[in-house]
């Protein structure tokens, strides 16, 4: 089902100030920008040089009454999410219904460089917002 941990996502005010502090601080370099308008985010994808394992990833909001905003609001700036990497979304997804997990979208969305997405409710997975990815087939590493 999960083959790897995919990125570990950090909800953040401003995402350039956020870079800059990652950069200077640790070392971690931003390899992928992006803005979803539909989830409502600008994002980073960072990691240290010639590491290809788990990314992290900022996130900020493009509106306040987006999830990074109302996070952002509710907890202030964190870890907001852990994404899990996966072959096939749609069974990864009919696997954990199954199990009786409540997964946030009834068909995947897309998600970080054409990959395709869905989420746990955090009240179903120990009180973490967890994502599935299943990465655009020429972003698999
Ligand atoms: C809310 N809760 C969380 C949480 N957000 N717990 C852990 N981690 C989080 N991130 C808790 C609340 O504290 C509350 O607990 C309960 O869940 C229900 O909250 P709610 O008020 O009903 O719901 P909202 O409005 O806070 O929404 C939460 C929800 C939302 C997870 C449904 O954030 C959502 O739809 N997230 C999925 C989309 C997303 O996160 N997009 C941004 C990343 P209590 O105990 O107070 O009841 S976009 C992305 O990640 C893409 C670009 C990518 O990676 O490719």
């Amino acid at each position: 089902l999960i083959t790897s941990v995919d990125h570990v996502g950090i909800a953040v005010a401003d995402l350039d100030q956020a870079i800059a502090w990652y950069a200077e601080t640790l070392g971690l370099v931003a390899t992928h920008t992006e803005t979803n308008e539909e989830q409502g985010v600008r994002e980073a994808m960072l990691s240290a040089p010639g590491d290809s394992g788990a990314q992290i990833q900022l996130l900020a909001p493009l509106r306040p009454d987006s999830a990074i905003g109302k996070f952002l609001d509710r907890n202030g700036p964190g870890i907001q999410q852990l994404a899990y990497r996966v072959t096939d979304i749609d069974a990864a997804s009919a696997a954990l219904r199954n199990k009786g997990l409540r997964l946030l979208y009834d068909e995947p969305r897309r998600g970080t460089a054409g990959s395709r997405i869905n989420f746990v409710h955090p009240k179903d997975a120990g009180g973490v917002l967890v994502e599935l990815v299943e990465p655009a087939a020429d972003q698999a590493h």
